[in-house]
């Protein structure tokens, strides 16, 4: 039956950079996935009658708010729900089956790489039929529907089961639980050259893929080892665990560190990956070659003719903001346009849906290509294993013959993680006011260009977004950007971003760290770091 709730709003569900993100309790409160589920529903009329999406990144509290997802969807008169199969469905998976099943949206929780159990983060996004995270115009209207929310409409059915492949029934909605690899299988098999890269095993390539007891561990199985012939044991922490085994499932050099110190050590394979908690991120790294995620999406893009679902060539390329500008000159050098977004993948959507891009990326360690419309991590590594399965070549030779080519820019992100939020905000409200008075003058003995406050103007439903992270523009390309996390769930975050550009013949070689110190010590006093939030180290180094 399903029945009518009464219920009152909470004051606390506005989605960030990329969904809702909390505390795992607060998820638990009684009303309170309902509340934001019903929202969606209430915020997209248009999903009854229709197929939803519905899986999650297998952490804690995930087949609970699964079973509550489905039950509220057949409240909302949904046709039929596709479930991955023990509630596991990737990020780029779920946005893979949403456009290969012709659904009208998905649910995905996760809460990507933060932490996850009892006293870590849950999360809730909501994707659109085009397989991608939800715009700003949606994700307001849902914001807006839990503020005034009064009712929920539930189904009292009981649990669906999540293990077992087939069809049930719930309410009048059809429920079917699916093999949550399959549909990602077959278009990887269509994007990337499978018998190139099956040669490459076979001959003897060695990698160590780490999927830190997250949900890339039954993708990375199948596909890897299963279908691509990498020897068993080339997938490390592949079993999905509710608390990813107390770690924290983001892959880059600080918690991915077994995996790094592997790469540099005298037992290196000779290719090192890792995937983040829901499957959307990935770290690529060689022996004695970590590649920065900017590199490695102007290294793709550069390389992307030798896969076969990119032959013909790229359309263009979109990086978000903070994102080194590596990937502009390749995109240059091939003759075609490199658009510039906000944080977050949710801005990459409509130049995707409009062909005007083809890669992606994110320094963050995001990059994907309008395949599907999230960030794709292992698709990233496969892009890898392609283009190297055809050079032949080691990583570390490959990224230096990119340098000797288009030049290098050197990039750090610092994260200042959990400060207080009042006087972060006040200090970037203080730096942003101060950001006219800079160009012209002179810092680190470099002649500051320009200096604002990041707007962007979508080319293609002409939407505008402001106050998207603070740029200080040097001559020669050097760049200091501030930014305040959207997905941090105490406190705040600071994040700041150091580049410099060095021509091909300069020095290509240097640690990152020390070709930017003189960046990066003007980066902490411009803004005055220490003083405002007591911190005279950053938490991240990438
Ligand atoms: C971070 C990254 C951003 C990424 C977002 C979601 O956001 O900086 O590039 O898109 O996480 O990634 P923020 O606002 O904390 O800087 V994930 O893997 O959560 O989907
Ligand atoms: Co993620």
């Amino acid at each position: 039956m399903i029945r009518d709730v009464a219920t009152t709003p909470f004051d606390d569900q506005k989605p960030g950079t990329s969904g809702l993100r909390k505390k795992t309790a607060a998820f638990m409160v009684p009303r309170y996935v309902e509340n934001f589920v019903q929202a969606i529903f209430d915020a997209e009329p248009g999903l009854a009658g229709g197929t939803l999406v519905v899986g999650g990144d297998g952490r804690y509290f995930n087949r609970e708010a699964i079973q509550t997802t489905i039950r509220l969807a057949a409240g909302a008169g949904v046709a039929r729900v596709l479930v991955g199969k023990g509630g596991i469905l990737s990020t780029p998976a779920a946005s893979c089956v949403i456009r290969a099943r012709g659904a009208k949206g998905g649910v995905i929780l996760s809460a990507s790489h933060n932490p996850g159990g009892p006293d870590g983060d849950f999360g809730i996004k909501f994707n659109g039929a085009n397989g991608g995270p939800a715009p700003e115009k949606v994700t307001d209207a849902i914001h807006a529907r839990t503020k005034s929310i009064a009712r929920y409409r539930i189904s009292d059915a009981p649990d669906v089961d999540l293990d077992a492949i087939g069809e049930t029934r719930v309410e009048g909605m059809t429920v079917e639980v699916i093999d949550p690899v399959e549909d990602y299988l077959a278009l990887m098999g269509r994007l990337f050259d499978f018998a190139a890269i099956r040669a490459l095993f076979a001959s003897g390539f060695t990698m160590r893929f780490d999927a830190m007891h997250a949900v890339t561990g039954p993708y990375a199985k199948a596909i890897l080892e299963r279908t691509l012939g990498a020897p068993a044991g080339t997938v490390v922490n592949a079993v999905p665990l509710p608390d990813f085994g107390g770690g924290h499932p983001d892959p880059n050099l600080t918690h991915a560190k077994e995996l790094a110190d592997l790469m540099a050590s005298d037992k290196s394979p000779d290719f090192g990956a890792a995937s983040d908690g829901d499957g959307d991120r990935n770290m690529v790294i060689g022996r004695g070659q970590f590649v920065t995620p900017s590199d490695s999406l102007a290294i793709l893009a550069a390389n992307a003719t030798l896969a076969p679902g990119y032959a013909k060539g790229i359309a263009g390329v979109a990086r978000s903001m903070p994102t080194s500008a590596a990937a502009d000159r390749v995109a240059a050098a091939l003759g075609v346009p490199s658009y510039e977004t906000p944080t977050g993948w949710k801005f990459f959507g409509n130049l995707l849906d409009a062909g005007l891009a083809t890669l992606c990326g994110e320094e963050s360690f995001g990059t994907g290509s309008d395949h599907v419309r999230e960030k794709d991590g292992l698709w990233a590594v496969l892009f890898w294993l392609n283009v190297l399965a055809r050079e032949r070549v080691p990583v570390k030779r490959l990224v230096a013959a990119h340098w000797a080519r288009y030049g290098r820019n050197y990039y750090t992100r610092h994260d200042y993680e959990e400060i207080d939020a009042a006087p972060a905000k006040a200090m970037m409200a203080d730096l942003a006011a101060r950001l006219a008075t800079l160009p012209g003058t002179t810092l680190a003995g470099m002649k500051v260009e320009a200096a604002d406050d990041f707007a962007y103007h979508d080319p293609v439903d002409g939407s505008d977004s402001k106050g998207q992270g603070l740029r200080v523009m040097f001559e020669g390309g050097a760049r200091i950007v501030y930014r305040l996390s959207g997905t941090g769930t105490a406190g705040a975050t600071l994040r700041v971003y150091v580049e410099r550009y060095v021509a091909p013949g300069g020095d290509l070689h240097r640690d990152a760290q020390e070709a930017l110190a003189d960046l990066i010590a003007v980066a902490r006093d411009l803004a005055g770091i220490a003083a405002r939030t007591g911190r005279t180290t950053p938490d991240v180094v990438t």
